[in-house]
């Protein structure tokens, strides 16, 4: 075995996004781009030699390649110990999960998320820190400073491990152990949910569920959890078997992309709970028969409904969401006396809070819903967080949704995506949006009186650290929202995203059309921000 020192030139586009590095795969199979962005997190680590790392990722299409090559690269590097998930297969949770119950050093996840996969699709890395959360925005910045200036990377001439057998391997002087990721994550489950109760209501016949791993990396988990330890009938987790192009489709658990699980709850004899999970199993979707439950109210009737839940049963240190995600939790958190933070968008933003205690739920108007168990969103915790509310409850998911609004009144809210629009462009509408928030502030639309314009920017509370222009906020007088932000995580372009939330304390206008409810408010942001004017778009290629 040959421990190679191969020379290298720095490619300047290596700057992790909201959530690592995510490329085209013909982008990654550039000769020598994995391996410098892999070399830069071994450069920019201090004190790594000798420790464990966890890898894994989330199946798709270039995943094993990978994981050989970062594998001898690790062994050239010093790392003592990799623990590998078999068949190359972690969720970003469980990896998560992992880190923190072997107390590694840290982990490398391999997802472009819930970006669509195959050769011509999307690939990426990830680093996550020992707290088992995404770097934070320092390590990323030091990563990307190493990414710049980067002359060689380390690698091992060494013959490919076999990653489908459960052991443990040597590479050089580094250890390898692959490893059965989803027994320590249903071990976490476990401890957290009523499994018995969920159980019984799985098999009462009387209660249906349909969960749809869209082909990506929940696939085992869901199967070994939901038909295995829960005894859901055969059948019950649909597309579970990960496929490297996740069978063509677009991993992402929204309306519009999880349109076969969408017509299964919304069409005849539809069953009672339905929930999806995206390419990495850190996101989800929950549907009830016939209805939809937008991310910012989960969040908001998970916080209400802690209590029932044996892992959270003796109450919430606090909640955070991130900016744009709707203020319905907020309502909730003011209810139960307890701090609720509002943080930029990106995972990586909650780690302080969950690590200082501040906060034990999370989540986000992108499908994300986590807690304090794991530092990442975790998609299947969500599902079983619901039905163990609905165990326990007896209730549907919209009895449950509507009595929420009852209580605390409904924040209509839509996310509005112009995708891949030209990347120049985009960047003129929001700084053509920056130039006006003198202007604007005190103009009336309509009902709507604009009461601020202003870029978000978030103090973090337990470092001090500072993230600025995150988000450009309208609100409204009457409290309504509207803010724009450029996604970080696409790889075509850019994509606009324009996130739209009015409240609504009177119930008997809670069962209106969301997209009518928010008319008004949709058309302000078109001509506020010039949609069409810069972007050439007048609708979004994806509501949710
Ligand atoms: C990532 C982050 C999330 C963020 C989402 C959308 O999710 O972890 O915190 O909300 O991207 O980001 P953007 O609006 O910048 O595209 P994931 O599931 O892609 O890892």
């Amino acid at each position: 075995m040959n421990l190679r020192t191969v020379a290298t030139t720095p490619f300047e586009d290596q700057k992790p996004g909201t959530s690592g590095l995510r490329k085209s795969v013909p982008d990654f199979q550039k000769p020598h781009y994995l391996e410098n962005f892999i070399q830069s997190i071994f450069n920019s680590l201090d004190g790594i030699e000798g420790q464990t790392l966890v890898l894994g990722g989330d199946g798709r299409y270039y995943n094993r390649t990978a994981i050989q090559t970062i594998l001898k690269m690790a062994a050239a590097n010093g790392i003592g110990k990799v623990l590998v998930g078999q068949g190359g297969i972690l969720s970003t949770p469980a990896t998560s999960c992992i880190i923190r119950k072997y107390e590694t050093f840290g982990g490398i996840i391999l997802s472009a998320s819930h970006n669509p996969g195959g050769p011509n699709g999307d690939f990426g890395v990830k680093y996550n820190i020992s707290n088992g959360g995404p770097a934070p925005e320092k390590v990323t910045s030091a990563i990307f400073e190493q990414s710049k200036r980067i002359q060689a990377y380390k690698i091992l001439e060494a013959a490919d491990i076999n990653l489908d057998r459960v052991g443990t391997f040597k590479l050089g002087t580094m250890e390898v152990e692959i490893i059965d990721s989803v027994v320590p994550y249903l071990e976490l489950m476990e401890s957290l949910f009523d499994l018995e109760a969920i159980r019984q209501l799985l098999t009462s016949g009387k209660f249906r569920m349909c969960m749809d791993s869209l082909h990506a990396v929940t696939g085992p988990y869901a199967k070994q959890i939901f038909e295995g330890r829960l005894n859901a009938p055969k059948g019950t987790v649909q597309n579970g078997e990960p496929l490297e192009d996740f069978g063509g489709g677009h991993p992402d658990p929204n309306l519009v992309y999880a349109e076969e699980l969408v017509e299964l709850l919304f069409g005849e004899d539809a069953p009672d709970f339905g929930a999806a999970s995206d390419g990495d199993g850190d996101r989800n979707m929950i549907l009830g028969h016939h209805f939809f439950v937008t991310p910012s109210d989960s969040l908001a009737v998970l916080t209400a409904n802690a209590h029932l839940v044996p892992g959270y049963k003796d109450g919430l240190a606090g909640v955070a969401r991130s900016m744009p995600t709707s203020a319905a939790v907020d309502r909730v958190a003011a209810k139960l006396g307890i701090d609720c933070y509002e943080t930029p968008t990106g995972w990586k933003f909650f780690g302080n809070l969950l690590d200082a205690e501040k906060a034990t739920l999370c989540g986000e108007e992108s499908f994300g819903t986590g807690s304090n168990h794991v530092r990442e969103k975790d998609g299947l915790w969500a599902i079983l967080f619901w039905l163990n509310i609905l165990a326990v409850t007896g209730k549907s998911v919209e009895e449950l949704v509507r009595e929420h609004w009852q209580t605390y009144g409904r924040n209509f809210y839509s996310r509005h995506d112009y995708e891949e629009v030209d990347k120049a462009a985009a960047t003129e509408l929001m700084d053509n949006l920056r130039s006006q928030f003198t202007p604007l502030k005190g103009q009336t639309f309509g009902f709507y009186t604009i009461e601020y314009a202003d870029d978000f920017s978030y103090t973090d509370p337990v470092d001090g650290s500072i993230a600025e222009k995150q988000g450009i906020r309208i609100g409204f007088t009457d409290g309504s929202r509207i803010v724009f932000r450029l996604s970080g995580t696409g790889t075509k372009g850019a994509t606009l995203r324009v996130y739209l939330e009015s409240y609504e304390p009177d119930t008997s206008k809670h069962g209106e059309d969301t997209q009518t409810a928010l008319g008004d408010l949709i058309q302000i942001a078109k001509d506020v921000a010039k949609i069409q004017e810069f972007t050439g778009r007048n609708e979004p290629t994806v509501i949710t």
